[in-house]
């Protein structure tokens, strides 16, 4: 499968003819080619974008809202079609792409499509003075958004979605593991009627293509999701520039679970968010802390339910556990359970699953560790796989100081039906989002983003809309 760049509403190869393999996961096979894109395929990009601007800002609210609905309604269409791709590009068991992955994606075309009739700015009468000010939030002009491998069209197009509706023009970058649904998502815009040179889609390596839409002059916003490595590079050649910059990192979660929790809802929640996607995304709860009085009954309960999850084939129904993105990436969690192995005890997995007519295929058994020091490198850096680590607490404050001991600050997850707790706590974890008795249940008009090396910048609702736009007071005197 040779996919191409989406450029000026038609699909090119790139310039210097060069490609780059891609995976599929779940055999470990080379099932198609992506563009090795360069800098001269962004500039065609950009100038495709700028040549667009003046129209597509120009473009009504409402016109724009259609065609975004539009968007969101031809994903739901060829949902199945966009699922098996996601599915076959990532790994991802192929339920998760047809309930979490594409339904959000056509979610966040369709919430932004709205937002964008009922976002409004303000104006301040100078009370004595016979002016009146109002403030214009008008479009940057042409941006940035460069997206991970983990939840491929689902976070492509969280960033896509409102630059749009704002009235910019994008050069966008998926990753170079997983371009698929991002090449089909052209034929989509097309067919919904956005006009050509709106939506770019540029694929290559991030040091290549992603770095040549960061250091573009004329690119003055950048929205990056990614790791927190990457972040800094991208920070470094944006901050001189004076570019916008929306930074979503990595994350290394606490999951807080007291003794006065709902004990099945928070057992069955906490299944997912420690091995939901193969545990890759952002958000999963990967520390988990529980209160000593509960420790060896949850200890045991948990080791029962995760040895129950099947590991298989993303096609098949019955998988719990896809196959991990790429060769790399499974060398790299495999690496931190060697170092697992000196720092706690293995509890359950640890091991990679050969499974027999896939065996070059990137799979992982789930992994409980249990430790006895937060300081570890287990629990201090992210593994990003179907990898978590227990230890219990005896008290609030030992945990409170536990969970905020962490370079990264992105979410919590806390289980307790003790309100005033619950209050203490979500004041003073240091993370963007706090979830009590819940995990990943998400509102689109809340704001998304994490502190410390989980990044700046917050996504989602007005959040998005005003990151995409540029502010400008203006005063009349009467
Ligand atoms: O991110 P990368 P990946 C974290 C997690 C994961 C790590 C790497 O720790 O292990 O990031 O994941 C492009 N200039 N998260 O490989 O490498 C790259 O091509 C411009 C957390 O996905 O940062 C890809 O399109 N672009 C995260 C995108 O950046 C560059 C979710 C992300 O690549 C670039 C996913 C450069 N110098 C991973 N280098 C979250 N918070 O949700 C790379 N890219």
């Amino acid at each position: 499968m040779k996919i191409k760049n989406f450029i000026n509403g038609s699909f090119q190869n790139p310039v210097a003819n060069e490609w780059l393999d891609n995976y599929n996961p779940a055999y470990g096979k080379v099932y198609g080619q992506t563009p090795n894109s360069s800098k001269t395929d962004v500039e065609l990009a950009f100038q495709a974008a700028k040549n667009a601007f003046p129209s597509w800002s120009q473009t009504s609210v409402d016109t724009r809202s259609k065609i975004l609905i539009k968007i969101s309604e031809l994903l739901e269409t060829h949902l199945q079609r966009f699922a098996e791709a996601e599915s076959k590009d990532n790994g991802k068991p192929l339920h998760l792409a047809k309930s979490i992955d594409i339904p959000r994606a056509a979610s966040n075309f369709r919430f932004f499509g709205n937002a964008i009739t009922q976002f409004s700015s303000e104006s301040h009468e100078s009370i004595g003075e016979n002016a009146i000010n109002y403030t214009l939030r008008q479009p940057i002009g042409v941006v940035g958004c460069i997206s991970p491998w983990n939840l491929p069209l689902y976070l492509f197009t969280w960033k896509i979605a409102p630059a749009l509706a704002s009235g910019n023009c994008v050069v966008a970058k998926p990753s170079e593991i997983t371009p698929v649904t991002a090449f089909l998502l052209g034929e989509i815009c097309n067919e919904a009627g956005l006009p050509k040179g709106v939506l770019n889609i540029v694929h290559g390596l991030g040091t290549t293509a992603g770095q040549a839409i960061v250091e573009h002059p004329e690119i003055k916003a950048i929205s990056f999701t990614g790791g927190t490595k990457t972040g800094a590079a991208i920070a470094k050649i944006a901050a001189p520039l004076f570019k916008k910059l929306s930074l979503e990192l990595g994350g290394k979660n606490p999951n807080i679970i007291f003794a006065d929790c709902d004990y099945e809802t928070m057992l069955e929640t906490t299944l997912r968010s420690s091995f939901s996607n193969q545990g890759q995304i952002c958000l999963c709860g990967s520390r988990i802390f529980v209160e000593a009085s509960i420790y060896e009954k949850f200890k045991t309960d948990f080791i029962a339910k995760t040895q129950q999850l099947k590991v298989g084939h993303p096609s098949q129904n019955s998988t719990d556990i896809g196959a991990l993105v790429s060769k790399t990436h499974l060398e790299k969690v495999l690496n931190y359970i060697e170092i697992a192995k000196t720092e706690g005890k293995i509890l359950c997995g640890g091991n990679q699953v050969i499974i027999p007519s896939f065996k070059n295929g990137y799979y992982l058994e789930p992994t409980i560790i249990e430790i006895d020091n937060n300081n570890c490198r287990i629990n201090q850096e992210e593994i990003f796989g179907p990898v978590v680590t227990i230890m219990p607490f005896e008290t609030e404050n030992n945990v409170l100081e536990m969970a905020n001991q962490s370079e990264y600050g992105l979410s919590a997850t806390l289980w307790t039906n003790n309100l005033k707790r619950s209050m203490q706590f979500t004041q003073q974890l240091e993370a963007g989002i706090i979830w009590v008795n819940s995990w990943m249940l998400r509102d689109l008009r809340t704001p998304f983003g994490g502190v410390k090396s989980s990044g700046m910048g917050r996504e989602g609702g007005l959040e998005s809309l005003r990151f995409f736009t540029k502010t400008k007071n203006v005063c009349i005197k009467y």
